[in-house]
This record gives C-alpha cells, sequence and structure tokens, in this order.
C-alpha cells in the first residue's frame, strides 16, 4: 500500500473545477505535478495561478510523465471519452468529470477499456459526497425511513439565465445535445439512485428552451462566468434550458425532478426529498450541513451535521467537526479520499462511483433525450451485460 503522499497525479482541464480537483487531493496530500489546458499558455497560466509546479506542453507530454499515477479528466464533455481513453491505455488510473461521455456508445467503451485494465476508474459525482448525504445513504440502507416510494426535488442554477450568459456546454458539438440534464439533471439522478440503491427504469422527460437566441463572446468564457463588455455574436439556442422529468426506480418507486440553469436567485441548489412508508429526509445543497428528518406521530427533527450524531457513513466523509460548515469542495476531498485508498491498494475497490455508474447515467440521459423528442414515456436500455467481463 502506498501512501497518498507517494502518488502523482495530473489534471487535464483548466477550468474553475480543474483547480478545485487540484486542492482537493493537496489536502489528501497527494503530488499534484501539473496542468494541461487546451493551449501551453493557459495550462501556464492557470498553473500560476493555482501555484502548480508545471504546465505541461501537451497531453502526451503529461502522459509520458512516468510520475504521474492518475489523470483527472476536467476537460469539456467532448474530449472526456478521448482523454480518458487515452489515459487508461497509457496505464494511467482515471478520474473524469461527469458526464462520462457524448455518448452512451462513448461511455460502454470507457467502461469496457476500464473494466479490462485493472486500473481504478472513477466518475466525478461528488455531491454524494457530503457528510449529511452519506448519512441519508446510511439511514436508507439501515430501514430508517421504511421502504423508499417517493423521491422529489430539483437542481436549479440561474448562470445562464441571460442571453449574454455564455458557455461552451450551451453548444451541441461541445457539451452534447443535452446541457442542464447532462450537467447537473445527471447529478439529481445519481444522488437519488446511490441513496434509494435503485436504478432509475423509465423517464418521462419535458425539455424547454427559452433563450432561444444568445449572444456569443469573442472569448473563451468560463464556467460561472459573466462576460461583460466583451465584443459578442448572436447565436441560435438548441439546447435545453430547463426540464421536467418523471422518473420510475425499480421496484415501483416513483420520482420527480426539475432541473434548470435559468432559475433567478438559485445559485447552486440541489434539493431532495425522500418519503418512506415510516419517515422522510429533506436535503438542500446551499444549506448542506442541515438534514430534514419528516415523521408521522411525532415533532419532525432538523439535524445538524456533527460527525459524533452521524453514522459511520457519515463520519468517513466529514472532515471538520460539528458547526464548522463543510461545502461543495470538502466533496472532493471525501470522493478523493475513497478513490485513492484503492489507487493505494493498486486495484479498484467499492466506495465510489465509477465509470459503470458513469456510463448507468449517460444510459438514463439518452433515454430522457428520447422521451422528450418523442413525447412519450421511455425505458432506459440496458444492454444485458455479459457474465464473463
Ligand atoms: C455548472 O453547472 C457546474 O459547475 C456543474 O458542472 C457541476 O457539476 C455542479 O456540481 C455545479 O455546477
Amino acid at each position: 500500500m502506498r501512501s497518498f503522499a507517494e502518488i502523482g497525479a495530473a489534471v487535464v482541464g483548466t477550468g474553475f473545477i480543474g483547480a478545485v480537483h487540484v486542492e482537493a487531493l493537496r489536502r489528501l496530500g497527494v503530488q499534484v505535478h501539473g496542468v494541461v489546458g487546451s493551449t501551453r499558455e493557459r495550462a501556464a497560466a492557470r498553473a500560476v495561478e493555482i501555484g502548480l509546479p508545471q504546465a505541461y506542453g501537451s497531453f502526451q507530454a503529461m502522459l509520458d510523465d512516468p510520475r504521474v499515477d492518475v489523470v483527472h479528466v476536467t476537460s469539456p464533455n467532448h474530449l472526456h471519452h478521448e482523454h480518458s481513453r487515452a489515459a487508461l491505455r497509457a496505464g494511467k488510473h482515471v478520474v473524469c468529470e461527469k458526464p462520462l461521455a457524448m455518448t452512451p456508445a462513448e461511455s460502454a467503451d470507457l467502461l469496457q477499456i476500464a473494466e479490462h485494465s485493472g486500473l481504478v476508474h472513477a466518475t466525478n459525482f461528488n455531491l454524494r459526497f457530503y457528510p449529511v448525504v452519506q448519512h441519508v445513504h446510511g439511514m436508507v440502507r439501515e430501514g430508517a425511513l421504511g421502504e423508499v416510494r417517493l423521491v422529489s426535488g430539483h437542481y436549479l442554477q440561474d448562470w445562464l439565465l441571460l442571453d449574454t450568459d455564455w458557455n461552451w456546454r450551451l453548444e451541441p458539438e461541445l457539451g452534447g445535445v443535452l446541457r442542464a440534464v447532462s450537467d447537473i439533471g445527471s447529478h439529481w439522478m445519481d444522488l437519488t439512485t446511490f441513496l434509494t440503491g435503485k436504478r432509475i427504469v423509465a423517464v418521462m422527460a419535458d425539455l424547454a428552451t427559452f433563450i432561444k437566441k444568445r449572444r456569443q463572446p469573442s472569448g473563451p468564457m468560463e464556467t460561472f462566468a459573466t462576460g461583460r463588455g466583451v465584443k459578442t455574436v448572436e447565436r441560435d439556442i438548441s439546447t435545453e434550458d430547463c426540464a421536467t422529468i418523471l422518473l420510475r426506480y425499480e421496484d415501483g418507486t416513483r420520482g420527480a425532478v426539475t432541473v434548470s440553469q435559468i432559475s433567478a436567485g438559485r445559485k447552486n441548489s440541489l434539493l431532495f426529498e425522500v418519503d418512506g412508508s415510516t419517515s422522510a429526509v429533506g436535503w438542500n445543497s446551499e444549506r448542506p450541513d442541515e438534514l430534514w428528518i419528516g415523521h408521522r406521530g411525532r415533532p419532525n427533527e432538523l439535524l445538524l451535521r456533527d460527525p459524533a450524531i452521524l453514522n459511520e457513513e457519515g463520519r468517513r466523509a466529514a472532515s471538520l467537526p460539528g458547526g464548522h460548515a463543510e461545502g461543495f469542495a470538502d466533496t472532493f476531498r471525501a470522493l478523493y479520499a475513497a478513490v485513492y485508498r484503492a489507487v493505494s491498494a493498486g486495484k479498484p475497490s467499492e466506495g465510489y462511483p465509477t465509470f459503470a455508474d458513469g456510463h448507468d447515467e449517460m444510459l438514463v440521459c439518452d433515454a430522457v433525450a428520447r422521451s422528450h423528442r418523442e413525447q412519450r414515456w421511455v425505458e432506459v436500455e440496458r444492454a444485458v451485460r455479459s457474465a464473463a467481463r
């Protein structure tokens, strides 16, 4: 078993989330050797900004660095398949941001290569790793809610509310045919599948594009950035601003979710409620240390994250005492602690989302796109996995 300090990593992508990956790895003591950007200049600027030792001259130069054991892929969606595939082929463990790829065919290819490589492969569904969310996973598993029947909620943001807001995700050729659903709906659907232990088997989806023309700035625009005062050109938009989706999970659990990136005042609000036969839980990512617990016949409860009263799963994800708020960036640390325990052992393990979860999410999103196109319920098409893997 190697200590985390003996493991080397590199991050591909110079957006804000790449810097979050770097900082989480540094908190764990992992050696982050450098960053890869769309150009050497962008990588060099980012490396200086976040204090990285180097900016690789190219993606291949990073793969050729023998000190790099793990590659974190945070490039735009259309490069996830190419970058993850090349890293696996070069014998590197891979953590890839969601969505895993642009199509189910690409994600199936990645899964097949990853599962035959013996390498660690993870999809960056980091929102599972809020301590309170991990605690809910344990509650459901221990039967604290009774039989789960209904899952509801939303994932709302407002960073694309204005027609002058721009990001590569708006462009199908860079982000994929789905935008809000693929970018943040994927988190909500993965999270509720994780919490309930039940896969989504059918969807009824209605997507909407309210802002059909936007002003694209002349240069690149980082996620959540506001491009004030730059030269722009008008562009037609086909990807969805928002979605309302009905869901059926395995064994009959029902669900409903609203996804939007044009909801004024909601900065990054993932909310879920899980209703069981005896009790319910509710959680909002903008108040991540709090858990609402609903009862019939006795007072409801509001749990404030305190490792002393969380279950084992919640405690394992926590890094600060109660009252010291833990947030979005902390979830990356908790996720990578689980992933790097596997890297340290030199083989895949349990306890973190893999390429199998990323591929399954691609299948669900594919069903969402088809349901909207055909305006009907669509079953999630999961190929029968061959027994011999
Ligand atoms: C932008 O919508 C974004 O950064 C997503 O890409 C992340 O996955 C989400 O966690 C926060 O918002």
